[in-house]
């Protein structure tokens, strides 16, 4: 069985947990040694000290990307990855969007919320909402969901975007900041999160964000 090295405020955790449901693979998750990846006994492990990592037997892969890869190739059933080499690197290519370019965008959010708020946080909120809806603008230009990146089914391309868009759009109105989206990404997070697994990972993503953000309040 996976043992599976997560936290539940994580957006790269809950990708890949919902690949391990959608897959139905065996998977006992566990917090990080001493509760945080920063802990020593973690990193003797998972050295680069992220989440979220697996074990199964002697083999421990980190990254979540690695990690969905290697789940899809293990246990193809569903598949969640087009077999067509140029579908399948454009897929690819989706994920590393998310990836290096949409979600480091809400990264830059974290530290601001623990900040004392006033003139300059305000600021940077408004000027990372300018950048976080231009990635949403590319992305519109690269993708056609229908009602999935993938198509019918939802692909492991599909599945890093919607929780790193609804935390995105939590943090901005924790700074009194709304976030529209265009039709189509509405559209699309609508299918996303109508799935069953989609619905309850964002969902609980959001109950922990939301959790975190009150600590901050
Ligand atoms: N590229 C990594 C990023 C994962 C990541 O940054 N996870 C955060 C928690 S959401 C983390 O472990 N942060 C600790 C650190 O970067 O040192 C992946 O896809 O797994």
């Amino acid at each position: 069985m996976i043992k599976f090295y997560a936290l539940g405020i994580s957006g790269y955790c809950t990708k890949v947990r919902i690949v391990l449901r959608m897959k139905q693979v065996p998977f006992e998750e566990l917090r990080p040694d001493g509760g945080h990846y920063s802990s020593t006994a973690y990193q003797e492990r998972v050295p680069p000290g992220t989440i979220p990592s697996i074990q199964l037997d002697a083999f421990t892969l980190f990254d979540s990307e690695a990690i969905v890869e290697f789940l899809e190739d293990r246990w193809p059933e569903p598949a969640m990855r087009s077999s067509d080499p140029e579908e399948k690197a454009r897929q690819r290519a989706l994920s590393q969007f998310h990836n290096t370019r949409l979600e480091p965008v809400i990264r830059k959010l974290f530290p601001l919320v623990k900040q004392k708020p006033g003139r300059k946080v305000n600021a940077e909120v408004r000027a990372l909402k300018t950048d976080f809806l231009d990635q949403i603008e590319k992305l519109g230009k690269v993708v056609s969901p229908a009602p999935f990146i993938g198509g019918r089914t939802p692909c492991l391309a599909d599945c890093g975007f919607p929780t790193t868009i609804r935390m995105g759009q939590d943090i901005f109105q924790h700074f009194g900041v709304e976030i529209d989206l265009p039709v189509w990404a509405n559209a699309w997070l609508g299918s996303l999160e109508s799935d069953e697994i989609v619905g309850d990972e964002v969902k609980k993503n959001r109950a922990a964000v939301k959790k975190w953000l009150i600590a901050f309040s």
